[in-house]
Parts: structure tokens; sequence; C-alpha cells
């Protein structure tokens, strides 16, 4: 059989990187069938091309995976693949949470064939082989033969084949540019970012959030021996093809417990497996400066921090009393000194928020070393206890806001502001840290660091600056080019101190840590130190 597995876009960014379910099920899948991936954000499709695509390719089955943002979409497009005569079983966080409504048990209409509820690496080959036989059940669950909830233990874990998966659709490197780099050489004729888990679950159970009741309190982690594994798959695949593969481990909490994270980095270090990656970690956990120092030697660059809030009456009042606001500072100051830089993610809206909260977050920011701020509303997501709360309490404007997904508008009134006002400060936090002025400032901020540094900032922030302003295509590109030109020229004149005759390196060839680059580098010559 063969068998489609979709990821609809999002409709409003490009993803940078793929999504991990579908490498997952597809390593799988019973060697029998031929798995097809199709991500939208990547390749984007409307319901005639998905309803095409099913029949010229004589599809058999079409897994559908969607968070609740892209959810309406994931829908209609399953739909078109019903309307072809292909069945259609959906899995991920949303239909865990609302298997009626995919199954149009709720009164609507019905989307799936069948739903694969929570984790589903044990339950896939199942799906599989019943929908061979024609006899697809409604709902998968993960239980063991007394019908408990079983989790995945992660050991052993599939061995993704990254040496042989056509990653065409997910080279960052933009067309133009690709022949270009690959003709200079020096191994930037690719970059991709590869999402990897090296564990499951996050006890902490901040009230917005979906990761414990999902994965569960219990958490998991696959062998040291097998993530280095795949790093090091990853790492000669980049090389083989010169081009660049970064990480983005997908963990929760990649140190949510710290004696095995040092242990899974030493190893990394020891099989010399250090490709360039993103982590995300929570505040509370990178005190530990022995933690810090491996995460640098690892490869370790970008950190993802929910902050959320400035305010500590906020982080109680969703249950993430644990952040702390008074460390925030130090915290970042430690990881700048090993030149690992912070996605600082912030929540507004939250019910101690009133206007103003943007002002009052940058004023803390432009105290810290330069890093990626970004800035989101509080959303209700089904199944979280933030969701029943705000129900109960009647607070709820659009209850079923994922029917009709806009981006950045609140689906619950705040208690000390309106839901524009709430829009407002987010505009304001975006504007405010990726102007044209803020976007040099913080290139400037690094000035006593080496070239590299300051153009993975500016090339990070022209990036991240699209989660919220819309840059799609060419002329959105040369505008947001244009009006960061004298930033982008500066460094290109700082540039010109650049052997032209050197090629451009990849991070391996890199010794020093003042010389190592950083994730979205692909402009970095060889500075000549004067
Ligand atoms: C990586 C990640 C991202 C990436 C993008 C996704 C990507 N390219 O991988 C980035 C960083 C861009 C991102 C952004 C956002 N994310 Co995010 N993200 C994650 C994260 C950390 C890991 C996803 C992952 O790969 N997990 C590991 C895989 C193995 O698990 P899985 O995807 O759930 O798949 C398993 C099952 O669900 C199931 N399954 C999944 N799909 C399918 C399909 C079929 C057919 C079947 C049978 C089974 C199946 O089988 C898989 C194996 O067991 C999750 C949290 C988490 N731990 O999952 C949040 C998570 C998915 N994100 C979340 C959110 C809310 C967002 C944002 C909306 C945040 C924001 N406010 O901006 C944005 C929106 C992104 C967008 N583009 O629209 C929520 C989604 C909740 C929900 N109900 O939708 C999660 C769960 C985190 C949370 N805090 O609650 N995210
Ligand atoms: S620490 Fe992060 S992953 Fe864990 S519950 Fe809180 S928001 Fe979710």
């Amino acid at each position: 059989m063969r068998i489609l597995l979709y990821n609809p876009d999002n409709g409003v960014t490009r993803n940078f990187m793929p999504h991990l379910w579908m490498f997952l099920l597809e390593a799988l899948t019973p060697s029998d069938h031929e798995v097809l991936l199709i991500d939208g954000n990547a390749q984007p499709m409307d319901e005639a091309g998905i309803a095409r695509y099913v029949r010229e390719q004589n599809i058999g089955l079409v897994g559908i995976g969607a968070m609740t943002r892209m959810i309406a979409k994931a829908y209609r497009m399953a739909d078109a693949v019903r309307a072809a005569g292909v069945p259609v079983v959906m899995g991920g966080p949303h239909v865990t949470e609302m298997p009626d409504e995919a199954l149009g048990r709720d009164g609507g209409t019905r989307h799936a064939d069948a739903v694969a509820l929570g984790e589903a690496d044990e339950t896939w080959p199942k799906i599989v082989e019943d929908a061979v036989h024609g006899k697809l059940k409604d709902v998968y669950a993960p239980v063991d033969e007394f019908g408990q909830e079983k989790k995945p233990t992660l050991q052993p874990y599939p061995s993704i084949p990254w040496n042989t998966i056509n990653l065409d659709q997910f080279n960052l490197v933009p067309k133009p540019a690709y022949r270009w780099l690959k003709k200079l050489g020096g191994g930037w004729g690719t970059f991709r970012v590869i999402p990897v888990e090296s564990g499951r679950g996050c006890p902490y159970g901040c009230e917005f959030c979906t990761v414990t009741g999902f994965f569960g309190d219990s958490i998991r982690f696959r062998t040291n021996e097998s993530v280095v594994k795949e790093l090091l798959l990853l790492k000669a695949r980049a090389r083989s093809e010169g081009g660049q593969i970064a990480v983005f481990f997908i963990d929760d909490n990649f140190a949510i417990n710290v004696k095995r994270t040092k242990s899974l980095l030493r190893d990394i270090i020891a099989a010399n497996a250090q490709v360039f990656w993103v982590a995300q970690i929570s505040a509370n956990l990178l005190r530990d400066e022995e933690l810090l120092d491996l995460i640098a030697a690892a490869g370790g660059r970008w950190i993802f921090i929910g902050m959320e809030s400035i305010d500590p009456t906020n982080l109680a009042g969703v249950n993430k009393g644990f952040n702390k606001p008074g460390e925030y500072a130090a915290v970042l100051e430690r990881l700048a000194q090993r030149n690992v830089f912070a996605i600082t993610s912030f929540i507004f809206g939250m019910d101690n928020d009133t206007p103003g909260v943007a002002e009052r977050t940058l004023q803390q920011i432009r105290t810290w070393p330069a890093g990626l701020p970004i800035f989101g509303l509080l959303t209700p997501l089904p199944g979280t206890p933030l969701y029943t709360r705000l129900k109960d309490a009647g607070r709820l404007t659009r209850p079923k806001h994922w029917q009709e997904f806009i981006p950045f508008t609140m689906a619950h009134t705040p208690l000390k502001m309106t839901i524009p006002e709430a829009h407002a400060e987010v505009l304001d936090g975006w504007n405010r840290s990726y102007s044209p002025e803020a976007i040099a400032q913080a290139v400037q901020s690094l000035d006593h660091k080496p070239l590299g540094y300051r153009i993975n900032i500016l090339v990070a922030r022209l990036f991240f600056r699209g989660i919220y302003f819309p840059q799609m295509g060419p002329w959105a590109w040369l505008k947001v080019i244009s009006q960061n030109r004298r930033t982008i020229f500066k460094l290109v004149r700082e540039g010109l101190g650049v052997r032209h005759d050197a090629p451009l390196r990849s991070p391996d060839s890199l010794k020093s840590q003042g010389e190592t680059s950083q994730l979205p580098q692909l402009l970095r010559h060889e500075v000549r130190h004067r």
C-alpha cells in the first residue's frame, strides 16, 4: 500500500523545520508499504491538489497530523481525501483532545475514518494493518492488554534513515543562492534544521500547556547511544551533500533531568557528534555552570526559554511559579558568556497584565544580552487546565476558536485589559524588538564579538521578524533587506577584510569558540583578523 503522511500549513508563516512525527511514523511503517511525506509548509497544497495527488499516486491511506492552529485546514484536506475515496486517519495533539470532533460524533461533519490518540508509536503499525484489510476502527488508543494507558518507552527507538530520506523540500537555502553557494564550496549548498527528540514528557504542568496532559508526567529518555548515532548520521549526510544540518532538540525541557542531560552531552562530545543545535530548557534549570559549559561544548547555540512574563503574580496564576523573573538576567548572562544565546518567549494577556505590559517587559529585555524575544497571547488550547478554568468561569469568547483560526487574536477576555488592548501589546512588542533600529542595536551590542556572531543575530532577527510580520516571497524579503540595509552594509564592509580566495567553511572546521559560527550563518567568510 502507498501511504501519504500530510501536515497542513499554518497559513501564516513557513515552518523552518519539518515535523518529526512524519519521519517517526515513516520509520515505524512495516517495510512492505511505501510512505510519501508532504509538509504543507514547504509544499503548499489545497483541497483539489490533495485529492488529485492521492488519485494520481494511487494512495491507499492518508495520515494527517496537526496542531490546534492548523486543524481547520487539516479537516478540509481530510474531507477532500475522503471524497476521493481514500480513508483518512488523524493524529496529534488536537484530535487527541477532541476525537469526537474529528469523528463527527459531536453533531458536526465526520472528517476522519480513524483517530490515533496520544503517542502513536505502537498503534501506527496496527492502524496500517487494519487499513490494508479495510477494517479501520474509529479510535486507536495506546493501551496495554489490561486497557491501561501505555506510553512508549523510547528504548528502543526506531532509527530514522536520515541518510536516505528525501529532504529536498526542507532546504532553507533559497534556490537562486543554492547553485552559487554549492559552487563556492565549503559546505553551504544546503541548510536544514532537523527535529530530534532525546526524551518526552514534562511534569511541570503549566496551566496553558498541552504537554503534561499529552505525554504524561512520566519522563522517558532514549539511550545516549541512540541519540549520538542519529547525530552522527545527520552529520555524515550534511557532509556527503556539501551542506549543513542544525538540530532542534524538540524535547519540551531538554534538561529536565540535569544528570542525564550532562551525560548525553558528554557522550556527544566524546563521539565528536557535535552539530549546531537549539533546545528548549526552562530558566530554573540553567543555574548549573557545568551544564552550561557542556551545552556550549556539545554544539548548543540557541536555547529557547519560556519566560512567559516578568510578573510573578502572572506566573503563579498559570502554575509557572518556578520561573523567577529576578534571575532571568543572570541566566542569560551565563549563556552569553559561553556564546550561547536565548530565544525568550513571552505571553501577554495574562490575568494580571495591564496596558503597558509590552513596554515594561521591553525595559527588562533591553538590559539583557541580545537574543530573540518572541511575543504571543495566552491561548486556551483544548484539553489544558487553562481551557477548563476559563470555560467554567464563562470567560471564553470563542470556545471553538480553532474552527476559525485568527492569528494573534484572543479567545477569552483578560481580566485587566480588553482583547484589542492585549493584541496592541503584542504588536508593540514585535514592533519595538524587530524595527531596523532595534535590530541594529542588537547587532551593535555584539561589537566585541567576532563578526560571525553579529551576522548570526542579524540573520536570526530577520527570520524571526517573520513570525509576526508576514514576509513570504522575494518582494517581502527585498523590503526587509532594504529596511535593514545600513546594518547589513556595515557587516559586509567589515567582512571585506575577508579573503575572497577562501571557501566558506563548515562549522566542523572551526576550531576556537570565538570563531565558531552559529545557525543561519550562510554569509560567513573567513575573517582575516587584524
Ligand atoms: C517542535 C515544536 C514546534 C515547532 C514546529 C513544529 C515542527 N516543525 O516540528 C515550532 C517551534 C515552530 C513550534 C511552534 C508552535 N507550537 Co509547537 N511544539 C513543538 C513540540 C515541542 C514538539 C513537536 C514534536 O515533534 N513532538 C514529538 C512528536 C513525536 O510528537 P507528536 O508531534 O505529538 O507526534 C506523536 C503523536 O502526536 C502522534 N501523531 C502526531 N501526528 C500524527 C498523525 C497521524 C496520522 C498519526 C497516526 C499519529 C500522529 O504520533 C506521534 C508519535 O507518537 C511540541 C510539544 C511536544 N513535545 O510535542 C509543541 C506543540 C506541538 N506546539 C504547540 C504550540 C501551541 C505551538 C505554537 C502555536 C506556539 C505559539 N503560540 O506560537 C506555534 C505554532 C507553530 C506553527 N507553525 O503554526 C502545542 C500544540 C498544542 C495544540 N493543541 O495544538 C505543543 C503540543 C506544545 C504545548 N506547549 O502545548 N512548535
Ligand atoms: S515547562 Fe514547558 S513543557 Fe513543561 S509544562 Fe511548562 S510550558 Fe509545558
